[in-house]
């Protein structure tokens, strides 16, 4: 009864943030690693984001391209799947989870609780766009394959649904959550990135064409030096398509 107290214009419970604030204060602390591995596949996909916020961060990491995943899927244990970042021994899945964990070491969680919660919300609203985009992952007839994914694009499609709310979200803002680079930044910036770099069949490179701001913020985030310089010297179509012109 009392909760509206405590609510602000934006809608946050400052009594909850002010216990999250303890909880935070009282976590363990995460040093950064020695050594990182991260294992994946040799696309952008589902360890952007992550790669991206490590090489913010000038953090070093050996990026291992998995080449036999037939062979070595077993030896992933227990998820078999990727991507799945070694630290110093200490294996983790789960991209959203990696990304947190990363952004616990580099320092790349926003300073506020309130900010912190926004940059989820980012985060988890790109997560949308595989859910979306998984709806047409199981059409076998290549040519509907490529229709259901156009259709993803157009008004009222999966995709252009997501897209028109986070082109609202990140409005003229430099970064998602603040004045400076958080892991939403990277993952908002891989989430474009994949979707607009021909990784995907059916869905066009200019599909940012209609969201100016969308466009304009990964300008911005792919122009950071040490991000940039992660597309150099690659010759990948996709990767290439990461490259800020
Ligand atoms: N929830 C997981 C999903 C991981 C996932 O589905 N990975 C895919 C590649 S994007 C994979 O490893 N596929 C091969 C397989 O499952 O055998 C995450 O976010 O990391």
């Amino acid at each position: 009864m009392l909760e509206g107290r405590y609510r602000d214009r934006e809608g946050f419970d400052h009594n909850f943030i002010a216990q999250t604030i303890v909880k935070k204060t009282k976590m363990n602390p995460v040093s950064i690693p020695s050594k990182i591995v991260l294992h994946y596949f040799g696309i952008p996909a589902r360890a952007e984001a992550i790669r991206v916020a490590l090489r913010f961060a000038n953090i070093p990491f050996e990026d291992r391209i998995e080449t036999d995943w037939r062979t070595t899927k077993p030896t992933f244990q227990p998820w078999e799947h990727l991507p799945m970042l070694e630290a110093d021994g200490f294996q983790i899945y789960h991209s959203v989870n990696i990304l947190q964990y990363v952004g616990r070491f580099a320092n790349l969680i926003p300073a506020t609780a309130a900010e912190e919660f926004r940059a989820n919300e980012v985060i988890y609203g790109c997560e949308d766009f595989g859910s979306a985009f998984a709806t047409t992952s199981s059409i076998t007839d290549p040519e509907k394959k490529l229709e259901a994914r156009r259709a993803l694009c157009e008004p009222g499609g999966g995709l252009q649904k997501i897209l028109v709310k986070l082109e609202k979200i990140i409005g003229t803002k430099q970064y998602v959550a603040g004045n400076q680079f958080s892991i939403a930044d990277a993952a908002l910036f891989a989430a474009v990135g994949n979707l607009s770099c021909g990784l995907y069949d059916g869905i066009p490179t200019n599909i940012l064409d209609g969201y100016p701001n969308l466009r304009a913020f990964h300008r911005h985030i792919g122009s950071i030096p040490q991000i940039a310089q992660g597309y150099e010297n690659v010759s990948k179509p996709w990767v290439i398509g990461f490259k800020v012109k």
